[in-house]
């Protein structure tokens, strides 16, 4: 059996599986929200990490199934969190063939609806490269999920190559410093230049902002005394299983 059609059965054989990560308020340790982050339980392989074949899901085109699956899984936990007294929104991470889909927020939109689930509940996260593979085309799908009420958030900035007057043009409300800027914060005096300065540019264009890559507790101050928003990273809590996310919630406040 090839990668791809293992890929494709694995949508319904219940072998794709939600973690979380929780991105948390660096002045009041409050968590403002969680990543979703998708893990591949395969029957023989095992555990296979998104690196391993989200770019194949690209290449094929089951990145949409991928996508929209986990959208559909997020809106029902988070209809169940909602349930317990939990208004924490979730975050998942969409790829550039999503954004170049005119049909997407359509689709985000029926999920929403079909799970009924609450559309400030729910915020995606995009690419810095993902835009930049077809600016114009991105820019149309992030204003249709922005008048749906979607939050939208800019992933792993620095890294790619995008021109910030483009990037000003769109309707997101964060930005996240890619972690190979946060994880030397202590070592690396350009590392905390990039940052900073990324932290003023981000609050001057309206952006909250969050550091990705947050490993312990000497980043978190560094980044607290640089007027960075929020964190996320190993020091709070390594990426866990959806349903272990309560315990972790309860043990934290
Ligand atoms: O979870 P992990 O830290 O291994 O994630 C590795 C990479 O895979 C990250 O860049 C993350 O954004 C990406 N990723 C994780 N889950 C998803 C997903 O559901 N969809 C897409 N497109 N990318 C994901
Ligand atoms: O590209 P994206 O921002 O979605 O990446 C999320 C990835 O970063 C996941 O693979 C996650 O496991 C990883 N990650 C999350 N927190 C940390 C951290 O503190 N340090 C390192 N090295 N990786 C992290
Ligand atoms: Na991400
Ligand atoms: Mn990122």
């Amino acid at each position: 059996l090839t990668l791809v059609s293992e890929l494709k059965k694995s949508i319904y054989n219940n072998e794709l599986s939600v973690f979380v990560q929780p991105k948390v308020n660096l002045q009041s340790r409050a968590v403002r929200s969680v990543e979703a982050l998708i893990r591949w339980k395969h029957p023989t392989r095992g555990m296979i990490f998104p690196d391993q074949f989200i770019p194949f899901a690209e290449q094929t085109g089951l990145i949409r199934d991928v996508t929209l699956w986990m959208i559909a899984e997020a809106a029902k936990v988070s209809v169940a969190w909602l349930q317990k007294g939990m208004s924490i929104p979730i975050a998942v991470n969409i790829s550039a063939r999503d954004l170049i889909d005119s049909d997407f927020p359509n689709k985000v939109a029926e999920i929403l609806k079909a799970t009924g689930s609450n559309t400030s509940l729910i915020s995606l996260e995009v690419t810095e490269s993902s835009i930049m593979d077809d600016p114009h085309r991105a820019k149309q799908t992030l204003l249709h999920l922005s008048e749906m009420g979607i939050k939208l958030a800019i992933d792993d900035f620095g890294t790619g190559y995008s021109s910030l007057s483009y990037l000003k043009e769109l309707p997101v409300s964060e930005l996240k410093i890619d972690k190979s800027f946060v994880m030397h914060i202590e070592a690396s005096q350009n590392d905390r230049i990039i940052v900073n300065s990324t932290i003023e540019l981000a609050h001057n264009m309206g952006l909250h902002v969050v550091a990705e890559g947050v490993e312990n507790i000497d980043a978190w101050k560094s980044l607290q005394e640089m007027g960075c928003d929020y964190g996320q990273g190993y020091y709070m809590s390594r990426p866990i299983p959806i349903s272990d996310f309560e315990t972790w919630y309860q043990q934290w406040a």
